[in-house]
């Protein structure tokens, strides 16, 4: 049987402000499909953005998640799913918000070595990167005080809607929150015991049980193992394999929920080798065409006739 006939919206976001590592990203070099391209998003260089204690580029990164939300939202009000291509995973908080604004209640599956759910106040780095989900969160809003930059952001999903997969690097703070809001998580352990097809049936199960939500993805590279995906800010031995990584893509497509991807933290500068940029670049459309119906059995268009001698 054929998918339903999807159509992409894409949204680059170059933005790398919500972490400290080298500098730039290529959202162009991640896709060439039938898709509506809407360009990539300019963020202006802020003149002053000094640190509010630990954390960096406060301004630049709320202004930045501002502008992707209104060009997130605008995609999903034109009928497509939503793509868009980081950058560093501060975007989300943008990418979510924006989809939520078009769509109402969603559900979350965050993929990720990262739990990425420090708050401005635990964050040991200052890198908002790993604190997006806190931000978004009803059940932490009176954890996370208003920053500059942020008054327009509205916390829009519950944490009973969120499911994290591939963790395996997660701070005291983070698993704290985590086990208070009683968060349904799949570390590496769960993936590693229960096998990957297995975390995909739970995960929608649970997702499903709380209604037939919008699902937003939002992949974060250095969750798949950096043998296969290295060039990323923060890689973390111990990651999904490749087949893993696509298996979950292909899974949630198979859903017909999937409104929204983001995929983030794929960082050209930080691969050693060309070879590591081309094995993170390629692993990374694959991932994106996974959501968009590509299997591994193989495809063809539903028009395809034989050719006839
Ligand atoms: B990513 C970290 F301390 N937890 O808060 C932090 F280990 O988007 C890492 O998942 C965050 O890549 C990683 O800075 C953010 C750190
Ligand atoms: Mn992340
Ligand atoms: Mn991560
Ligand atoms: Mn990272």
């Amino acid at each position: 049987q054929h998918p339903p006939a999807r159509s992409a919206g894409i949204v680059g976001a170059p933005f790398s402000k919500g972490q400290v590592r080298a500098r730039g990203q290529a959202p162009r070099a991640l896709v060439r499909c039938a898709v509506k391209d809407y360009g990539n998003l300019t963020f202006e260089d802020m003149s002053r953005d000094e640190p509010l204690g630990l954390l960096k580029s406060v301004r630049a990164v709320g202004a930045a998640n501002q502008k992707l939300s209104q060009a997130v939202r605008a995609v999903k009000e034109d009928g497509h799913t939503a793509v868009v291509l980081g950058g560093d995973h501060s975007l989300a908080i943008g990418s979510i918000h924006g989809h939520s604004a078009a769509v109402g209640e969603l559900s979350v599956v965050w993929v990720d070595a990262h739990a990425d759910i420090n708050t401005p106040l635990t964050t040991c780095t200052g890198n908002i990167h790993g604190q997006p989900v806190s931000y978004l969160l009803h059940e932490l809003r009176s954890k996370v005080p208003v920053l500059p930059n942020f008054s327009w952001l509205k916390p829009c999903v519950s944490a009973a809607d969120v499911v994290f997969i591939g963790l395996r690097d997660v701070d005291p703070a983070e698993h704290y929150i985590l086990k208070m809001l009683g968060v349904k998580t799949f570390s590496m352990s769960e993936v590693d015991q229960l096998g990957v097809a297995r975390v995909m049936e739970e995960t929608c199960d649970y997702l499903s049980a709380r209604g037939k939500k919008p699902i937003h993805l939002s992949y974060d590279i250095d969750a798949i193992d950096p043998s296969v995906a290295p060039a990323t800010g923060t890689p973390v031995v111990g990651g999904l394999t490749y087949r893993e990584g696509v298996y979950i893509t292909e899974h949630l497509c198979q859903t017909g929920l999937l409104s929204a991807v983001d995929l983030v933290e794929v960082n050209p500068l930080r691969g050693q080798t060309e070879e590591d940029v081309r094995s993170t670049v390629s692993t990374a459309i694959d991932l994106l065409l996974g959501c968009f119906g590509r299997v591994r059995e193989g495809n063809h268009l539903p028009d395809y006739r034989l050719p006839k001698p």
